[in-house]
């Protein structure tokens, strides 16, 4: 089988930090990815043609991550059927409103599984992509139940360590 990879789109080289959160997320679960940028206002035919060729490029997921008024992860969608995810971007004014209507709002028939705003939601899509992989892949599989658990034990360990500083009275 080989291995699986996606496709993680930035509207712009000014959302590379966002980017990198997925990027972190990819590389727990050993999904290989080319980051790529391209806008759907300031470069639509590049997004398009992008759009069109990825599934032949062999992802099995497009990320997409904009700011403002974001028509990068819907554009994409128009141009392919592979699962578009979105990320809504606080990079303007509005903080990412903008982007998340833009990111969710989508017209019937054109999905985009839009995530939450920012950081959290760009490493979101790094996890979401993983799911979609896992599905097929039974090593991906078993990483995202290495990472739930990781995840849970995380939580006890706050709870104890909360319990701890009372005692202390701190
Ligand atoms: C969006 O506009 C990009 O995704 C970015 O978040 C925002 C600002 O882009 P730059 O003006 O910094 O290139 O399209």
């Amino acid at each position: 089988m080989p291995s699986p990879k996606v496709a993680v789109v930035m509207g712009s080289s000014s959302d590379l930090d966002y980017a990198r959160e997925t990027l972190k997320a990819l590389e727990l679960f050993g999904i290989g990815f080319d980051l790529v940028v391209t806008s759907a206002h300031r470069s639509p035919a590049r997004t398009a043609d992008f759009a069109r060729s990825a599934a032949g490029q062999g992802y099995s997921a497009v990320i997409a991550l904009a700011g403002y008024s974001a028509h990068l992860a819907g554009s994409l969608a128009a141009g392919t059927n592979l699962p578009v995810i979105g990320v809504p971007l606080d990079s303007s004014p509005l903080a990412g409103v903008d982007a998340l209507l833009a990111t969710a709002q989508m017209p019937r028939g054109v999905p985009v599984a839009a995530l939450a705003v920012g950081k959290a939601g760009a490493y979101n899509a790094g996890v979401l992509a993983a799911r979609i992989i896992a599905l097929s892949d039974s090593d991906v599989a078993s990483r995202l139940e290495d990472f739930s658990q990781r995840l849970e034990a995380s939580v006890d360990k706050a709870d104890a360590e909360v319990a701890e500083k009372l005692r202390a009275g701190e």
